[in-house]
């Protein structure tokens, strides 16, 4: 049901004309024509916080596409700080990242120089086309709305370029933003339950709209602080599941047996109706959405809990698969 042509994932850079500080942001381009481009940015993004400054002045908004580059660029530039991003690129790369004038607006504009495709364009503040339908991260066509509409100037690209493409609501497309999501999350974590271990945005919730936090508790009020402290730290974030560092929250089946053997609904279950979601969740209302978390630790006095069966070491380590397996069968294990 798609629009028509798309690209699915460039790195749209936007200046702020006052500050200089360059936003970064993935957005999702439909392609009009050869040279039109309508550009899908909703509210929330800093690009449209950047672009409310350029309408205030009257100006048209120079753009660049950024199509292809290395992994770390592409997930540097999902940082939810409102900074200088080329800068939280190279921190991410380990190494300053390259830039160059763009060929529109000499040294006015940078464009990454390793990208593998640069699209120059100049995005009108007042002229607006329809976009999408499209597969949105939820893994249903959104609805139809106007964007902006933007003119191509300019389109570099390396000799042989890759053009770098992502499967709409799949895991390379929602991946792409886990990693910062988990940051952010851990670091507002952390400043109120400093014993968090670690953060996950699994796939099985669109990396969005689940969040599992592992802790280390030091009472027994702090799992239900971290979910009230991931509810509000990102809209998305809609069921927040907090597990012990015995359980390891990059694997679901693991995260799901806590559920069922470490919590009870009547006393681990956090429900707030009516804050502010995504509306892309067809099961919300609008933006409005009820929220909620499971404490699925268990009780800090070990004396209340029966304790995990497990193989001892000794005997683990006495096991050797060459003792029941013929070699050549053990190196396809
Ligand atoms: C593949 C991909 C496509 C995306 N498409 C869009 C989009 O079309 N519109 C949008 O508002 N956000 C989109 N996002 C989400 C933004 O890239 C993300 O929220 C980003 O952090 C926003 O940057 P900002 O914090 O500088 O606003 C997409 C993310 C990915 C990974
Ligand atoms: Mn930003």
């Amino acid at each position: 049901m798609d629009l028509g042509p798309y690209l699915t994932s460039p790195s749209v850079w936007i200046k702020d004309p006052e500050t200089g500080m360059t936003n970064c942001a993935i957005l999702r381009v439909y392609v009009a024509s050869p040279t039109r481009l309508v550009v899908s940015f909703v509210p929330t993004r800093h690009t449209h916080h950047y672009f409310q400054k350029y309408k205030a002045q009257q100006r048209n908004v120079p753009i660049i596409l950024a199509i292809g580059h290395h992994p770390a660029f592409y997930i540097g530039a999902q940082t939810k700080l409102l900074v200088d991003e080329p800068a939280i690129i190279g921190g991410f790369i380990g190494e300053p990242l390259e830039v160059t004038p763009s060929e529109t607006w000499g040294k006015e504009i940078m464009v990454p120089a390793q990208a593998e495709i640069v699209v120059e364009a100049e995005m009108s503040t007042s002229e607006l086309e329809i976009e999408a339908p499209f597969g949105e991260y939820t893994r249903y066509y959104g609805r139809q709305a106007r964007k902006p509409a933007a003119e191509v100037k300019a389109i570099t690209r390396r000799r042989d370029a890759f053009y770098l493409d992502v499967m709409p609501g799949h895991a390379d497309h929602v991946l792409l933003d886990a990693p910062m999501v988990e940051a952010h999350l851990f670091n507002r974590i952390k400043s109120v339950v400093p014993g968090v271990l670690g953060v996950h945005m699994p796939v099985s919730g669109t990396a969005r709209l689940h969040a599992y936090v592992q802790i280390r508790k030091s009472n027994d009020g702090e799992a239900k602080t971290v979910i009230a402290t991931a509810l509000c730290s990102d809209y998305h974030v809609k069921h927040v599941i907090v597990v012990d560092e015995d359980v390891d929250i990059f694997d679901d089946e693991q995260v799901l047996w806590a559920v069922a053997t470490r919590s009870q609904w009547d006393k681990d279950l956090v429900v707030i109706p009516g804050m502010m979601g995504t509306s892309l969740d067809p099961s919300a209302n609008g933006v409005v959405t009820a929220k909620g978390g499971i404490d699925a630790t268990k009780p800090l006095d070990p004396g209340r809990f029966p304790q995990r069966i497990r193989i001892p070491e000794a005997v683990m380590s006495r096991v050797k698969l060459e003792d029941y397996l013929p070699s050549d069968m053990l190196r396809q294990v």
